[in-house]
């Protein structure tokens, strides 16, 4: 069983194979996804380095001059209308930092990426691949630190639900219904989406037009660091992201010593991020970690599994792990399949609708990690067990329903079928 669902996860891969990077799924997502090229090159560290590698180079030749990592690096003679909002939505060319050729969008996606770096390097040792990958990594971590940090404490804010990863998770609902949309701020779009996906499994109506709203402040300031960080009506410091950030720079640290060099500045950063995230985002009364709403101050619901997220950069103490453990186990998060991506007791929660309640694969794979590296073997080892059983029930699929394993969203998606590789070919992230 495991033998043949490797072989199907390889097949996906290969079949999302552009010749430069990995669709994330054949129609819903037609260019290079950030995050998602990250999750691919784990997947194909231990089955096809080389592949691994072009994938995070493509990826990087998006990169901005300031160092921001674009969310989507645009296929080259793509059509605009492959995908909305396509490049010329985006308007990049708005940035001097913007480059010119590959187009790009202007907003980032989690930093999983000197992870992904790190682990192809330890599947397939590649002194020249780290050189390369070194300096563009600082700069995408220095504009993080410079651009998004918006008290000075390590913690890191997303502009955008897109951001996130999550887009519509019910986290960022009581921010984005602060902002108000003036009439006619939002040019007409097209929702190509949902000629590949049904209605009910993607955002809303309001969601996108919340989203599509802030594309256009983010226009409306040129892209300018300075600016956006005076005044952008949404600014989240959400815990996944920020975890995610942690294990980044110490695996950048990690990158720098191979090559002889001296990590200990990413190690600092690494732990102020940790510390603020403990100090700022922890809910105690939920025994979970939160996102604070940097605008108003506000710490969010303890809702959702990206609160638990900070296991995989080992921030929490053995206590605060422990507490961890028992939200994910609980009713909230494992249903019948886990882990939902919402707490199933909140009225919020949805178990159709995209990141407002589904289990999706790289949320399982994240917590799994973070479970083996902060002692938790057994529960992890359960959880990778019930995501290899989900999958092959339900296929490759972008999402599945918490509580009865349907699948949802795009058929053979990318990441699912890397990440089912990753737990069937046995490797594991360092921790
Ligand atoms: C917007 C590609 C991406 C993922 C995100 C997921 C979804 C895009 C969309 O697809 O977002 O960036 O069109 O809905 O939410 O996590 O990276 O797979």
């Amino acid at each position: 069983m495991r033998q043949q669902l490797l072989a199907a996860a390889r097949a996906v891969l290969e079949r999302n194979w552009t010749g430069s990077f990995t669709r994330p799924g054949p129609h819903l997502y037609p260019h290079q996804w950030s995050w998602d090229s990250a999750f691919v090159a784990i997947g194909n560290a231990p089955l096809n380095a080389p592949r691994a590698r072009i994938e995070l180079r493509s990826l990087f030749a998006g990169e901005w001059r300031n160092g921001l990592l674009p969310h989507i690096v645009f296929a080259p003679g793509m059509p605009d209308s492959a995908y909305f909002p396509g490049a010329g939505r985006w308007d990049t060319a708005r940035s001097p930092d913007a480059p010119r050729q590959p187009r790009t969008s202007g907003i980032v996606q989690p930093p999983v990426h000197a992870t992904a770096v790190w682990q192809v390097h330890d599947a397939a040792p590649d002194p020249g691949f780290l050189r390369e990958m070194l300096e563009p990594l600082v700069a995408w971590h220095d504009y993080l630190h410079r651009a998004r940090d918006l008290r000075g404490d390590g913690l890191v804010a997303i502009h955008h639900p897109w951001e996130s990863g999550m887009d519509n998770s019910p986290a960022w609902d009581a921010a984005l219904a602060a902002i108000s949309i003036p009439p006619g701020a939002v040019p007409r779009y097209p929702r190509v989406d949902l000629a590949h996906a049904p209605d009910a499994e993607r955002p809303s109506v309001l969601d996108y037009e919340q989203y599509l709203y802030l594309v256009e402040e983010f226009k409306a300031r040129g892209y300018d660091e300075a600016r956006i960080r005076a005044d952008f009506p949404f600014a989240m410091a959400d815990p996944l992201f920020n975890a995610v950030l942690v294990r980044a720079e110490r695996d950048l640290a990690r990158i720098a010593a191979a090559l002889g060099e001296d990590g200990a500045a990413f190690e600092e950063r690494a732990e102020r991020t940790a510390r603020a995230i403990e100090d700022r985002l922890w809910d105690e009364e939920a025994g979970l970690y939160a996102a604070l709403d940097l605008r108003s101050g506000r710490l969010g619901p303890a809702r959702a599994a990206a609160g638990l997220v900070p296991l995989f950069a080992g921030v929490p103490g053995p206590a605060r792990a422990a507490r961890l453990v028992d939200a994910l186990t609980g009713d909230g998060f494992w249903a019948s399949h886990p882990l939902a991506t919402w707490d199933r007791r909140d009225p919020a929660f949805d178990p159709r609708r995209y990141w407002r309640g589904p289990a999706w694969a790289n949320v399982d794979w994240l917590v799994a990690a973070g479970l083996r590296a902060s002692g938790h073997p057994d529960v992890a080892g359960r959880l990778e067990g019930a995501l290899l059983e989900l999958v092959s029930k339900a296929g490759f699929r972008e999402y599945f329903d918490p509580e009865t394993g349907a699948g949802y969203g795009s058929r053979d998606f990318s990441w699912t079928a890397a990440l089912t590789a990753d737990l069937l070919s046995g490797a594991r992230p360092a921790s």
